[in-house]
């Protein structure tokens, strides 16, 4: 008699049906359902010859599954994924494993584990990234929930993740919420380096390169230590041509950004736990000043500035937003990282940031070549501070530094907005600045609310007060 299939799949568009090719296509077995049953269907007439189950209820496909039973949910996150839980408890027994392998907010996966958790069910919040393709060929998952799940899914999560050196790149990442926390954190860093990319895009642009040019730049690029997915598909991006116009297709394009909230959510969390990810503040704002397309039109015909064109040696700009760029992604990376810290040492995850940023290196969306440097900087030293002064890091900033200002500074002149890379260099200058102005900040709390100071002539932990002068208005 059969045993039953490996893994139940719930939700059976785009990521769904992909991930159960990828899963069937290493020779496991999986059930399907979708709550469309057309959809069902249509998706296992499709593939025949391969070992799908389709389910139209589900105590079918409940029932169809071996024990411990393996179910992952592939539906839209948010109220959803609770629908479909509520109807799978009363069908599910002990030890059975629901994974919710959409983007759930961490908070969220943390709800659904104290709920499931008393009912004898295990669960598993799990980040997947990588789109389509990537659930199709691959992708970076990050599994998080009770460590007694992770022997039960290894063997799939392994066969289906992404492969870099022969390492899988999953891993799991840590009990409760782990996993979807640091698939929102690689959100949070995609949307940094995305806007790091445009921005030098921007001033290769306002050097007069044409998409072309820019093209060979980006390919240029992706060959040295800036190699990563998104160098590689910006390259691609800015060689494409509109098939109906001949026009380079992001000429065409309207520059207003998209985003589905995984960037502030990442804001978010940064804020409640007064961690710094000024170059990822710096992207999500950039993307919705940019979808306030109308008053810009309307400012860009009453603010004045000037022209936005750099009158420079090309090839010397290039080298210079080269070491521009690398400089404000080794910031955004040790921004993300910090609030990985940070969270961990909260939430006692136990978060091991080397292997994650190994497990990054293939399947997602920030994959690159760089984060080997991080998981070996991470291992030289496990209680390193700020991946800024990883030795690596420090050498790669102290070298790159004043190109950086050079680039930053030419943008400024020329009124061309460069929010992430001034963001990234203001923090490694407030980082590298052994006395701020901070002084008098405590001054302007003291004088206006006897907040109290330390001083420096005094031994820390003893706080101060000054008679401030009457103020008359
Ligand atoms: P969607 O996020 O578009 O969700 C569509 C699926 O959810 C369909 O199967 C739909 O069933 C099902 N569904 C909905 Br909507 N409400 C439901 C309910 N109340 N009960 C049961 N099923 C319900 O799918 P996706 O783009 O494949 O993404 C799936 C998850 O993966 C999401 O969390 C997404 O954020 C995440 N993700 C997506 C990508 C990507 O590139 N698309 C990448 C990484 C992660 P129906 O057919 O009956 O309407």
């Amino acid at each position: 008699m059969s045993q039953g299939s490996d893994i139940g799949l719930i939700g059976l568009a785009v990521m769904g049906q992909n991930l159960v090719l990828n899963i069937e296509s290493r020779g496991f077995a999986v059930s399907v359902y979708n709550r469309t049953s057309a959809t069902t269907d249509e998706f296992v007439a499709r593939h025949p010859g391969k070992r799908l189950t389709g389910c139209h209820a589900l105590p079918d496909f409940v029932a169809s599954l071996a024990r411990p039973r393996k179910l992952m949910i592939m539906v839209k996150a948010g109220a959803a994924v609770d629908a479909v839980i509520e109807q799978l408890i009363p069908l599910l027994e002990a030890d059975d494993i629901i994974i919710d392998g959409g983007n759930s907010l961490y908070t969220d996966t943390e709800r659904r584990d104290a709920w499931l958790t008393p009912l004898g069910l295990r669960f598993v919040g799990a980040g997947v990234s990588g789109g389509e393709e990537g659930a199709r060929k691959g992708p970076a998952i990050m599994p998080g929930g009770p460590a007694s799940t992770w022997g039960v899914m290894q063997p799939i999560f392994e066969a289906i993740a992404a492969r870099v050196d022969g390492q899988p790149c999953v891993m799991h990442i840590g009990p409760g919420g782990a996993g979807h926390y640091v698939k929102m954190i690689h959100n949070g860093i995609e949307y940094g380096d995305m806007q790091l990319i445009c921005e030098a895009y921007s001033l290769l642009q306002a050097a007069g390169m044409d998409t072309d040019d820019m093209a060979a730049v980006f390919e240029q690029w992706n060959e040295g230590e800036l190699q990563s997915y998104l160098i590689q598909i910006t390259a691609k991006a800015l060689a494409q041509r509109d098939a109906e116009t001949g026009q380079p297709v992001v000429d065409l394009i309207l520059d207003k950004a998209g985003q589905k909230g995984t960037g502030q959510w990442t804001q978010l969390n940064a804020a409640e736990n007064a961690v710094v990810i000024s170059t990822i503040n710096a992207a999500v704002e950039a993307r919705v000043l940019s979808s306030q397309k109308a008053q810009r039109v309307l400012a860009s015909r009453q603010l004045q500035g000037p022209p936005a064109r750099l009158a420079v040696d090309r090839a010397t700009l290039v080298a210079q937003v080269h070491d521009a760029l690398y400089a404000s992604k080794i910031v955004s990376y040790a921004q993300g990282l910090d609030l990985m810290r940070t969270m961990s040492d909260k939430k006692q995850w136990a978060l091991d940031l080397g292997s994650i940023a190994s497990i990054w290196r293939g399947g997602c969306i920030i994959r690159a070549r760089f984060l080997n440097r991080i998981t070996e900087a991470c291992q030289a030293d496990p209680t390193l501070g700020n991946l800024m002064l990883a030795p690596f890091f420090q050498q790669v900033l102290n070298r790159g530094q004043m190109a950086w200002r050079q680039v930053v500074a030419q943008a400024v002149g020329a009124g061309i907005p460069v929010p992430a890379f001034s963001a990234s260099l203001a923090y490694y200058d407030s980082l590298r600045t052994e006395r701020l102005s901070a002084n008098l900040l405590q001054a302007q709390r003291d004088f206006f609310g006897a907040h109290t100071y330390e001083r420096i002539d005094r031994p820390a932990g003893q706080w101060f007060h000054t008679d401030w002068p009457e103020v008359i208005d």
